[in-house]
């Protein structure tokens, strides 16, 4: 039974017939089910993950490992998982979890809501006893998720605490690729990034990116559009910003792949992570009181 209260009781609070529904997903995690705009879509509740937004008539845009632990206390491998309030390990502290906590934690839906042809569903979480011991700062995080002839995914945070504070903040957007090796992302050429697969060295990407091992690169001072070009899929996804400074692309390549539970050792062929950040240098200082929105818009392009 999560904050709402059970499947049923929020199916029946939130429901939209015919469009939304709260029901069991994997594991018996609630999910909230869309059918609108065009698309279909899913969110669980469980780290506010979007799992899937499908264009009517297009393969599935977003990857969801078929190894997935589908648990409370586990983040979903796949979909689209929120980093907060720090990406990768926390800096003094490597018993922390990797990307924050809000990835693996149940979020309360608060809202579900026709807009025009589109839907959004609200969801939030917030600092409490649990959360305070891993990261002392009072807070309140809402992602609002718009299912439609586009996907938007609006992360706002507020500082809700007497002090000022620092956060790191990504939506780790793992994109359906048909076959990765053959993917080109583009939109990053000329921009400085930092290499982690090579001791963080700092270089500077020349043309279209393209996968041909084990790739995690942290693109800084870039607000532009990035598209994922895929011609197995023939398609082409365009990744439109606001307020994020921080592009990363990642892909763990064969033996990372086999290395990590929860993905399967072929899978790493058929995604790759763009990924809408702010952290390093581009991490957010916030006063007491005050807000934050990072915004990505993802559409759809066939070729
Ligand atoms: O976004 C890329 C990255 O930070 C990589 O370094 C890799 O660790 C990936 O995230 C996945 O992290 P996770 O904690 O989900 O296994």
């Amino acid at each position: 039974m999560g904050a709402n209260g059970t499947i049923e009781e929020m199916n029946a609070k939130f429901g939209i017939a015919g469009i939304a529904r709260v029901t069991a997903g994997n594991g018996g995690l609630p999910k909230v089910a869309v059918t609108a705009g065009g698309c279909a879509g899913e969110v669980y509740l469980l780290g506010a993950t979007v799992t899937s937004w499908k264009p009517r008539g297009q393969d599935e845009v977003v990857f969801v490992s078929g190894a997935t632990k589908w648990e409370n206390g586990r983040a979903i491998r796949g979909g689209v998982p929120i980093c907060f309030p720090w990406f990768g390990n926390k800096a003094g502290d490597p018993k922390a979890p990797a990307h924050g906590f809000v990835r693996a934690k149940p979020w309360a839906l608060d809202r579900i809501a026709q807009n025009g042809g589109a839907v959004t569903v609200s969801l939030s979480t917030g600092s409490d006893e649990g959360t305070k011991k891993l990261w002392p700062a009072e807070f309140r995080l809402i992602q609002r998720v718009t299912f439609g002839a586009e996907l938007t995914m609006e992360l706002e945070m507020t500082n809700s605490g007497p002090a000022p504070l620092g956060f790191e903040e990504a939506l780790h957007t793992y994109f359906h690729a048909g076959d990765v090796t053959q993917v080109r992302v583009h939109g990053l050429d000329g921009i400085h990034y930092l290499d982690k697969t090579d001791g963080n060295r700092e270089k500077v990407q020349q043309g279209d990116v393209t996968i041909a091992k084990e790739t995690d690169s942290v693109y800084l001072d870039t607000s532009s559009d990035v598209e994922v070009r895929d011609p197995v899929l023939r398609r082409r996804i365009r990744v439109s910003k606001q307020n994020s400074l921080v592009t990363v692309v990642w892909n763990p390549w064969i033996e990372k792949a086999k290395a990590m539970s929860d993905l399967g050792d072929e899978e790493w062929k058929q995604f790759v992570c763009v990924e809408t950040c702010n952290v390093g240098k581009h991490a957010v200082t916030l006063a007491s009181g005050e807000q934050h929105r990072m915004k990505a818009v993802i559409q759809l392009a066939q070729v």
